[in-house]
Protein backbone atom coordinates (compact mmCIF):
# COMPACT_ATOMS: atom_id res chain seq x y z
CA UNK A 1 0.00 0.00 0.00
CA UNK A 2 2.60 2.57 0.69
CA UNK A 3 4.62 1.55 -1.97
CA UNK A 4 1.89 2.28 -3.98
CA UNK A 5 1.28 5.55 -2.53
CA UNK A 6 5.05 6.41 -2.68
CA UNK A 7 5.47 5.32 -6.39
CA UNK A 8 2.44 7.51 -7.07
CA UNK A 9 3.96 10.31 -5.15
CA UNK A 10 7.27 9.76 -7.36
CA UNK A 11 4.63 9.87 -10.46
CA UNK A 12 3.03 13.20 -9.47
CA UNK A 13 6.01 14.68 -8.28
CA UNK A 14 7.68 14.57 -12.39
CA UNK A 15 4.40 16.20 -13.33
CA UNK A 16 4.95 18.89 -10.88
CA UNK A 17 8.70 19.46 -11.89
CA UNK A 18 7.17 19.37 -15.80
CA UNK A 19 4.80 21.73 -14.79
CA UNK A 20 7.58 24.44 -13.23
CA UNK A 21 5.86 23.71 -9.67
CA UNK A 22 8.46 23.14 -6.56
CA UNK A 23 7.86 19.46 -5.70
CA UNK A 24 7.93 18.66 -2.10
CA UNK A 25 10.84 16.60 -0.96
CA UNK A 26 10.39 13.37 -1.31
CA UNK A 27 12.49 10.18 -1.51
CA UNK A 28 12.98 8.41 -4.87
CA UNK A 29 12.58 4.74 -4.37
CA UNK A 30 13.26 1.70 -6.82
CA UNK A 31 12.98 -1.91 -5.45
CA UNK A 32 16.20 -3.77 -7.18
CA UNK A 33 15.06 -7.16 -5.60
CA UNK A 34 12.26 -8.53 -3.71
CA UNK A 35 12.45 -12.14 -2.43
CA UNK A 36 9.88 -14.17 -3.01
CA UNK A 37 9.15 -15.75 0.48
CA UNK A 38 8.44 -12.71 3.05
CA UNK A 39 6.93 -13.13 6.32
CA UNK A 40 7.06 -9.76 7.39
CA UNK A 41 7.81 -6.19 6.08
CA UNK A 42 9.45 -3.31 7.92
CA UNK A 43 8.14 -1.04 10.38
CA UNK A 44 8.62 1.73 12.60
CA UNK A 45 10.28 0.88 15.49
CA UNK A 46 12.07 -2.39 14.09
CA UNK A 47 15.93 -2.85 13.82
CA UNK A 48 17.06 -3.75 10.67
CA UNK A 49 21.05 -4.97 9.69
CA UNK A 50 21.96 -3.40 6.67
CA UNK A 51 24.52 -2.97 3.85
CA UNK A 52 24.62 0.51 2.20
CA UNK A 53 26.54 2.15 -0.61
CA UNK A 54 25.79 6.09 -0.58
CA UNK A 55 26.79 7.71 -4.47
CA UNK A 56 27.16 11.49 -5.48
CA UNK A 57 24.94 12.74 -8.17
CA UNK A 58 28.21 12.21 -10.52
CA UNK A 59 28.62 8.26 -9.36
CA UNK A 60 30.91 8.64 -6.86
CA UNK A 61 31.54 6.63 -3.94
CA UNK A 62 30.92 8.20 -0.34
CA UNK A 63 30.23 5.14 1.77
CA UNK A 64 30.07 2.02 1.34
CA UNK A 65 29.83 -0.57 4.28
CA UNK A 66 31.22 -3.25 2.05
CA UNK A 67 34.52 -1.75 1.60
CA UNK A 68 35.23 0.77 4.80
CA UNK A 69 35.59 0.32 8.10
CA UNK A 70 35.04 -3.58 9.45
CA UNK A 71 33.00 -4.19 6.36
CA UNK A 72 30.40 -5.19 8.67
CA UNK A 73 26.63 -4.33 7.94
CA UNK A 74 24.90 -2.01 10.41
CA UNK A 75 22.09 -1.90 12.88
CA UNK A 76 19.59 0.88 12.55
CA UNK A 77 16.40 1.34 14.09
CA UNK A 78 13.79 2.69 11.66
CA UNK A 79 11.66 5.56 12.28
CA UNK A 80 13.21 7.52 14.86
CA UNK A 81 15.75 9.76 12.51
CA UNK A 82 18.62 7.25 13.32
CA UNK A 83 20.06 8.25 10.15
CA UNK A 84 18.72 10.39 7.49
CA UNK A 85 15.18 11.30 7.02
CA UNK A 86 15.03 10.02 3.55
CA UNK A 87 16.35 6.69 5.22
CA UNK A 88 13.19 6.52 7.43
CA UNK A 89 11.03 7.27 4.98
CA UNK A 90 12.47 4.90 1.79
CA UNK A 91 13.16 1.93 3.76
CA UNK A 92 9.34 0.84 5.12
CA UNK A 93 7.87 -2.06 4.24
CA UNK A 94 10.60 -3.78 3.31
CA UNK A 95 11.40 -7.76 3.22
CA UNK A 96 14.86 -9.65 4.76
CA UNK A 97 16.30 -9.78 1.59
CA UNK A 98 15.48 -6.99 -0.40
CA UNK A 99 17.22 -4.29 -2.15
CA UNK A 100 16.79 -0.90 -2.80
CA UNK A 101 17.81 2.50 -4.49
CA UNK A 102 16.71 5.65 -2.61
CA UNK A 103 17.49 8.54 -4.24
CA UNK A 104 17.21 11.08 -1.58
CA UNK A 105 16.82 15.19 -1.96
CA UNK A 106 18.93 17.40 0.25
CA UNK A 107 15.88 18.21 2.46
CA UNK A 108 15.72 14.81 3.17
CA UNK A 109 19.56 14.16 4.00
CA UNK A 110 21.77 16.42 4.59
CA UNK A 111 20.20 20.18 3.57
CA UNK A 112 21.80 23.25 2.84
CA UNK A 113 24.88 23.13 5.33
CA UNK A 114 25.88 19.29 4.68
CA UNK A 115 28.14 17.09 7.02
CA UNK A 116 31.55 15.75 6.57
CA UNK A 117 32.27 14.75 2.96
CA UNK A 118 29.02 15.49 2.06
CA UNK A 119 28.60 19.25 0.63
CA UNK A 120 25.53 21.35 0.62
CA UNK A 121 22.42 20.68 -1.52
CA UNK A 122 23.52 17.19 -2.24
CA UNK A 123 21.08 14.78 -3.35
CA UNK A 124 22.29 11.10 -2.76
CA UNK A 125 21.68 7.94 -3.78
CA UNK A 126 21.72 5.19 -1.49
CA UNK A 127 22.15 0.93 -2.72
CA UNK A 128 20.55 -0.59 0.26
CA UNK A 129 20.00 -4.28 0.91
CA UNK A 130 18.49 -5.50 4.52
CA UNK A 131 19.70 -8.49 5.78
CA UNK A 132 17.65 -8.78 8.77
CA UNK A 133 15.00 -7.53 10.30
CA UNK A 134 13.83 -7.89 13.84
CA UNK A 135 11.41 -6.18 16.42
CA UNK A 136 12.08 -3.49 18.32
CA UNK A 137 12.75 -4.39 22.75
CA UNK A 138 9.79 -6.80 22.91
CA UNK A 139 10.31 -8.00 26.57
CA UNK A 140 7.98 -8.51 29.53
CA UNK A 141 10.08 -5.85 31.58
CA UNK A 142 9.32 -3.35 28.45
CA UNK A 143 5.55 -4.05 28.02
CA UNK A 144 5.78 -3.41 32.12
CA UNK A 145 6.90 -0.54 31.16
CA UNK A 146 4.61 0.74 28.27
CA UNK A 147 1.74 -0.92 30.88
CA UNK A 148 0.94 2.44 32.93
CA UNK A 149 -2.22 0.92 34.18
CA UNK A 150 -1.21 -2.38 34.85
CA UNK A 151 -4.22 -3.72 32.73
CA UNK A 152 -2.10 -6.04 30.88
CA UNK A 153 -2.93 -4.08 27.78
CA UNK A 154 -1.65 -0.86 25.91
CA UNK A 155 -3.76 1.84 25.44
CA UNK A 156 -3.17 4.33 22.55
CA UNK A 157 -2.01 6.60 24.76
CA UNK A 158 0.44 4.29 26.46
CA UNK A 159 2.24 3.72 23.49
CA UNK A 160 2.47 7.59 21.91
CA UNK A 161 3.77 8.54 25.58
CA UNK A 162 5.96 5.48 25.34
CA UNK A 163 7.02 6.96 21.89
CA UNK A 164 7.50 10.06 23.39
CA UNK A 165 9.72 9.11 25.98
CA UNK A 166 12.13 6.98 23.25
CA UNK A 167 12.54 9.57 21.33
CA UNK A 168 13.36 12.06 24.54
CA UNK A 169 15.62 9.39 25.49
CA UNK A 170 17.53 9.15 22.06
CA UNK A 171 17.89 13.03 21.89
CA UNK A 172 14.79 14.11 19.57
CA UNK A 173 12.24 16.72 20.41
CA UNK A 174 9.04 14.96 21.29
CA UNK A 175 6.85 15.54 17.63
CA UNK A 176 3.28 15.12 18.52
CA UNK A 177 2.45 14.32 14.63
CA UNK A 178 5.15 11.73 14.18
CA UNK A 179 4.27 10.03 17.53
CA UNK A 180 0.19 9.62 16.24
CA UNK A 181 1.68 8.39 12.98
CA UNK A 182 3.81 5.77 14.44
CA UNK A 183 0.92 4.98 16.79
CA UNK A 184 -1.59 4.62 13.78
CA UNK A 185 1.03 2.16 12.36
CA UNK A 186 1.72 0.17 15.21
CA UNK A 187 -1.85 -0.37 15.81
CA UNK A 188 -2.53 -1.15 12.18
CA UNK A 189 0.28 -4.46 12.24
CA UNK A 190 0.16 -5.04 16.01
CA UNK A 191 -3.30 -4.95 17.18
CA UNK A 192 -4.37 -8.04 15.29
CA UNK A 193 -8.26 -8.12 16.77
CA UNK A 194 -8.61 -4.54 16.19
CA UNK A 195 -10.10 -4.02 19.81
CA UNK A 196 -7.87 -0.84 20.09
CA UNK A 197 -5.18 -2.29 22.72
CA UNK A 198 -2.56 -4.55 21.89
CA UNK A 199 -2.90 -7.29 24.68
CA UNK A 200 0.83 -9.11 26.31
CA UNK A 201 -0.26 -11.72 23.47
CA UNK A 202 -0.22 -9.21 20.51
CA UNK A 203 3.01 -7.23 21.70
CA UNK A 204 5.08 -10.15 22.64
CA UNK A 205 3.62 -12.22 19.35
CA UNK A 206 6.91 -12.57 16.69
CA UNK A 207 5.21 -12.08 13.52
CA UNK A 208 8.81 -12.79 11.57
CA UNK A 209 8.54 -15.93 13.23
CA UNK A 210 5.10 -17.70 11.50
CA1 LIG B 1 -2.65 -0.40 29.98
CA1 LIG C 1 -5.92 -6.06 20.52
Amino acid sequence: MLLAVLSWLCASLLVAVGAGKLPEAEVQIEVLHKPFLCHRKSKYGDILLVHHDGHFENGTVFHSSRNEGDKQAVWFTLGIREAIKGWDKGLQDMCSGEKRKLVVPPALAYGKEGRGKIPPESTLTFFIEVLEIRNGPRSHESFQEMDLNDDWRLSKQEVKTYLRKEFERHGYPPNDTLHENMMEDIFSKEDENKDSFISSREFTYRHDEL
